[in-house]
């Protein structure tokens, strides 16, 4: 029978919301299997039974009163069901309920950047609190994104110059992830974040210290981690090939050549203030793309990328 749960009912709830959302979607699903099945079998049966014949007399009956009432108020009463049932659910969680934890989403080509109401920030890595509701408030920077949990049902479009806002209450303790569902460029399909829904006590020691994990990890392993986690790896490879940005590898030393003139030695100094004022200094060849991280990286973290980049020799 665990075959017939799972065909009717997806398993991987992340959220509250989730078997709402599920359980409408998988009886529309439903419903219009069985509705399609029940009038192409007869269809292609009476087809057949009443195909033409030399000599065949059909009945001259045209009109049947009480089988058309019966065909048109029946799915007429499913579509006022399925709207009520759904405006019902829409309403339910464009309103939230009282008491949630506000956390701003902003998007940009191609990161998540969080903020919760404390002033904490964090990129690409959202700790919620499990069975809390959450009140996501969003905006974008550029062009139109799409946040995305998939296994929670979140799912709401991001609007440049707008906030969108959205309720849910994760339920499943661990890692989720989240992506972009809306095309929105080059590096579309690496704009994704993970999701980590925490016991009340992890998240209030998350929230406190921002993890401690980097205490586990040498400096240039803790900036590899930073290099793929922020989304540095959408513009940057460490391979000595050109991405969107210059690649790492081998700068560490080197006189680099700036827009408009002029040369910089590529120190900790200059590490530095490429991530937290890129415009600072636009390096020749380059379009200024990059998007500050003035407050989205921890001092360990900063260490760690800028470590990271000096080994890449
Ligand atoms: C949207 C694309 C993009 C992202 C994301 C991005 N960068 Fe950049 N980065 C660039 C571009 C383009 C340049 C060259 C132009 C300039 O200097 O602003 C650059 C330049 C740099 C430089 C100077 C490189 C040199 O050769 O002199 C450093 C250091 C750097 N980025 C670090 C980072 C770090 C660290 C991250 C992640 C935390 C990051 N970047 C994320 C696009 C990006
Ligand atoms: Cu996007």
């Amino acid at each position: 029978m665990e075959w017939l749960r799972r065909a009717l009912l997806p398993v991987d709830q992340g959220s509250e919301f989730a078997k709402h959302i599920d359980v409408m979607y998988m009886a529309i699903l439903w419903l219009s299997i069985v509705l399609f099945i029940g009038l192409m079998v007869p269809m292609c049966y009476f087809a057949w039974r009443y195909r033409f014949k030399a000599g065949r007399v059909t009945p001259h009956q045209t009109h049947n009163t009480v089988l058309e009432i019966t065909w048109t108020v029946i799915p007429l009463l499913l579509c006022v069901l399925l709207f009520f049932w759904g405006i019902i659910g829409y309403m339910q969680f464009a309103v939230g309920p009282g008491e949630s934890m506000e956390i701003q989403v902003t998007a940009k080509k191609w990161l998540w950047q969080f903020e919760f109401p404390d002033g904490t920030r964090a990129v690409n890595e959202l700790h919620i609190p499990v069975n809390k509701s959450i009140h996501l408030i969003m905006t974008s920077e550029d062009v139109l994104h799409d946040f995305f949990i998939p296994d929670m049902r979140v799912k709401r479009d991001i609007v440049p110059g707008r906030y969108t806002e959205y309720w849910f209450t994760p339920t499943s303790i661990g890692e989720h992830v989240s992506t972009c569902a809306e095309y929105c460029g080059k590096g579309h399909s690496d704009m994704h974040a993970k999701v980590f829904v925490d016991t009340p006590a992890d998240f209030a020691k998350w929230m406190e210290t921002g993890g401690d994990e980097w205490m586990h990890h040498t400096p240039e392993e803790w900036g590899k981690i930073q290099y793929e986690q922020k989304g540095c790896v959408t513009c940057h490879n460490v391979d000595g090939t050109r991405s969107k940005g210059p690649s790492w590898k081998g700068i560490w030393g080197k006189m680099e050549k700036l827009k408009g003139g002029g040369t910089v030695l590529v120190d900790e100094a200059y590490v530095r203030e490429s991530m937290l004022q890129p415009q600072a200094k636009v390096v020749e060849g380059f379009d200024p793309i990059m998007p500050t991280f003035q407050g989205l990286l921890r001092e360990n973290e900063i260490r760690g990328l800028v470590a990271y980049i000096k080994s890449l020799q």
